[in-house]
């Protein structure tokens, strides 16, 4: 098989960057490893940027997202029994988007299934061959056969833990990392979001989200322990848990359910440099990943695709390579305001264990900043909806 693009991974990286390349004419195939139920099975990010909206109009899915998702003009942070809104449309003039990766994912892969173009489900062993030269391979496995397809170049969205990034050597790169000693515990249920926005809540007991999908489906998270069972939390707990960590007035309000789905996610801050490897460019979280509390993975994923499906688009029509040449340091940059954002987000609504005294004042300090100044809620606000491309 021959294309110009092939791409691993079939996640909202990999899907989003053949839609794209598809509408400038540039042919990709896309290989993943999982079947499309498994990659629609994956409950993740909530919230859309402008950006990313306009990436998905710019790939033909916008109509659905703009029928179903809702639009949010702010979001609400809670600290000591206190409830603060930042309104985004007020500070920036911008808002966000509340519309699920699944439904992102979904639409992508319809769009791909109705323009004809080729994705490979279940492909086993996918190894990139030759990444560094103008002829680079990629080859898998399928029902015992081998399977080789050449391109011009090779995108690795495969995610965090996926081949493209581990096929580099180590003298090549350099990686960032930060592990936070928790995680989140998430649920999702057929009952309506306790408020018409997020609510990002700062608790001695620990750091609790309330999400939405939909106006009928919620999605919450509380901060765990890096050693917690999922076994160990009923749904019962999950609530009882949840309720204690908000404001009263909120959690009386609280509708709860059986859950649809339970999982635990780690918090990782993480960094590969560079992000081009000869004809090899990493995208998403293959290349990076933020830990929940921005909103950011998905948007990041994005904004990489955007970058990456210009480069290809000036070098197939106008044989340019400034944008391919570019593309690492560009997307690097946007990658470490967005870490520094979600790193901060982070620090300021979890409870520490080693944060001591000390850091628990200046905790307190942060928020007592951020509800009392307009210049440091402005900054949220501007991260939160997404900086520019
Ligand atoms: P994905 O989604 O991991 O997709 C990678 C795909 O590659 C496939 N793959 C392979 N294919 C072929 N060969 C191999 N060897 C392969 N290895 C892996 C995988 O099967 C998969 O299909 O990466 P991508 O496309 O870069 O997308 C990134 C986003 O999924 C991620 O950043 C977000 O979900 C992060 N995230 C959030 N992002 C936001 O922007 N807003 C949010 O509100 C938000 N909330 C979240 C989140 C992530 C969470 N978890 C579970 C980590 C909430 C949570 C709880
Ligand atoms: C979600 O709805 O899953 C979600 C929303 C906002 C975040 C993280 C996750 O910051």
């Amino acid at each position: 098989m021959r294309t110009q693009v092939a791409i691993i991974g079939a996640g909202p990286a990999g899907l989003l960057l053949g839609q794209l390349l598809h509408r400038k004419g540039i042919d990709a195939i896309i290989v993943e490893q999982r079947s499309p139920d498994y990659v629609l099975s994956r409950i993740r990010a909530g919230v859309l940027e402008q950006g990313a909206v306009g990436l998905l109009e710019e790939a033909g899915v916008g109509a659905r997202m703009h029928k179903e998702g809702l639009i949010h003009d702010g979001t609400e942070l809670t600290f000591d029994g206190r409830r603060h809104r930042i309104d985004f449309k007020r500070l920036v003039g911008q808002t966000v988007m509340v519309y699920g990766q699944t439904e992102v994912t979904r639409d992508l892969m319809d769009a791909r299934t109705a323009c004809g173009a080729k994705t490979i489900y279940n492909a086993e062993n996918v190894t990139l061959v030759d990444y560094a030269s103008d002829t680079p391979k990629v080859t898998y496995q399928q029902d015992g056969v081998t399977h080789e397809i050449t391109c011009d170049f090779i995108a690795g969205c495969d995610g965090f833990h996926g081949v493209s990034r581990k096929s580099v050597p180590n003298s090549a790169i350099s990686l960032f990392e930060r592990v936070y000693p928790f995680g989140w515990l998430g649920i999702l249920s057929d009952t309506p979001p306790v408020s018409d926005e997020l609510i990002y809540a700062n608790h001695q007991r620990g750091f609790a989200l309330c999400s939405m999908r939909s106006l009928t489906r919620s999605r919450y998270y509380i901060q765990c322990g890096m050693d917690t069972q999922i076994e160990d939390w009923s749904d019962d707990r999950f609530w009882d848990e949840l309720r204690l960590r908000l404001p009263p007035e909120t959690a009386e309000q609280l509708v709860t359910g059986p859950s649809i789905e339970k999982s635990i996610a780690p918090l990782r801050s993480f960094v590969a440099e560079p992000m081009r490897f000869g004809n090899l460019f990493l995208a998403g979280d293959a290349a990076h990943i933020v830990p929940p509390t921005g909103a950011k993975g998905l948007n990041l994923a994005a904004g990489d695709v955007h970058y990456l499906s210009t480069a290809f688009e000036e070098f197939y029509t106008g044989k340019s390579r400034a944008g391919i040449d570019g593309y690492s340091q560009k997307a690097l940059t946007r990658v470490w305001l967005a870490e520094r954002f979600s790193w901060w987000m982070t620090s300021i609504l979890h409870n520490f264990p080693d944060n001591g005294d000390f850091g628990q004042r200046i905790q307190e300090a942060e928020l007592d900043y951020l509800f009392s100044s307009n210049a440091a809620m402005t900054s949220l606000a501007e991260n939160y909806v997404g900086l520019p491309y």
